[in-house]
């Protein structure tokens, strides 16, 4: 990759560095960890640590959001996961069937130490589950969806769980939620790119218009008839034209305009980044299992 299409996006403040150290101190006391991954990015979202950070512990992966991904992709991905001997289920806090989904999943997983605490009297112990996850994948939602009494803070920025907190769900089940944690240095572009696109980094400290135009430039060949829907485009006429331009003719079409008939470019960039975080340009997935491209 040359130079100019390098993306200088680096995120890991000191409260992050605390977290992950939390995490693993954590790690002794609970059963199973809940891996919660975006549906839409499963590998970039994914702690290249991980393995290493959780060890042997029990694990169930999640991919979450689900509602905003495409569908096709994700029953690949659910596949992927499983092809590597992992758990895996897709998870939506808009579909009602997920949290059934969910608790079978983990009550199946788990049998083994229900059955051995029944047999030893153990009556009352409760399964303690772990959520980790990058910031603003849905963690914190997650816990509030499968323990109905919980209320655990939840915004969409990344960084809103500050701190570990237990919450109960039933009679069954212990689950600690975490705040959202990204590594030291990010694997590549891709990954960089992929995460700022979800919003799982700050927009603060990323230039929107660039990450807008890159997510075009992403998104136009496989999902160039969202973009056409949603933003009344001739799609004849955007063939031919850079993902600068068509982010242009997005900010005429919407009369994104400063004046007279200049654009508004970074206006227009956050609609459409906020358009795809929201799941207004559709259900689109950026990653294909075995895509992730070299850099
Ligand atoms: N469409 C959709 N939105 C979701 C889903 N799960 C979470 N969200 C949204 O994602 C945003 C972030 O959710 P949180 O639960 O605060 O995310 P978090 O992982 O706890 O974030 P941090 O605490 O910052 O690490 C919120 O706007 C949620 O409504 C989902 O399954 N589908
Ligand atoms: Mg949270």
């Amino acid at each position: 990759m040359n130079e100019e299409n390098k993306v200088n996006i680096n995120w890991f403040p000191g409260h992050m560095a605390k977290a992950q150290r939390k995490l693993k101190e954590s790690l002794g006391n609970v059963d199973v960890v809940i891996e919660l991954l975006d549906a839409r990015i499963p590998l970039s979202s994914r702690n290249p640590d991980i393995d290493k950070i959780l060890s042997n512990k029990p694990r169930i992966i999640v991919l979450n959001k689900s509602d905003l991904s495409d569908e096709k992709i994700s029953l690949n991905w659910k596949k992927y996961f499983e092809k590597m001997g992992q758990d895996c289920i897709l998870f939506s806090i808009k579909d009602s069937k997920s949290t059934n989904m969910f608790m079978n999943k983990v009550i199946h997983k788990m049998n083994f130490k229900l059955k051995n605490w029944e047999s030893k009297g153990a009556v009352g112990q409760k399964l303690r589950l772990m959520i980790v996850g990058i910031p603003n994948v849905g963690k914190s939602s997650f816990i509030n969806r499968i323990c109905k009494n919980s209320k655990a803070k939840v915004e969409n920025r990344p960084g809103v769980t500050r701190s570990n907190q237990w919450f109960t769900c039933g009679d069954k089940i212990q689950i600690l939620d975490t705040p959202g944690v990204l590594w030291p240095k990010f694997q590549d572009n891709t990954t960089a790119l992929d995460l700022a696109f979800t919003g799982a980094i700050k927009d603060q400290i990323l230039d929107v218009e660039d990450l807008s135009v890159r997510f075009i430039e992403k998104i136009r060949s496989r999902y160039m008839n969202n973009l056409c829907e949603r933003f009344k485009l001739d799609k004849s006429k955007i063939e031919n034209l850079s993902s600068f331009e068509i982010l242009e003719y997005i900010g005429r079409k919407r009369g994104a305009l400063i004046s007279g008939a200049e654009v508004d470019i970074t206006r227009i960039s956050n609609i459409v980044l906020e358009e795809f975080r929201s799941g207004k340009l559709g259900k689109i997935t950026l990653e294909i299992p075995y895509d992730k491209q070299g850099e």
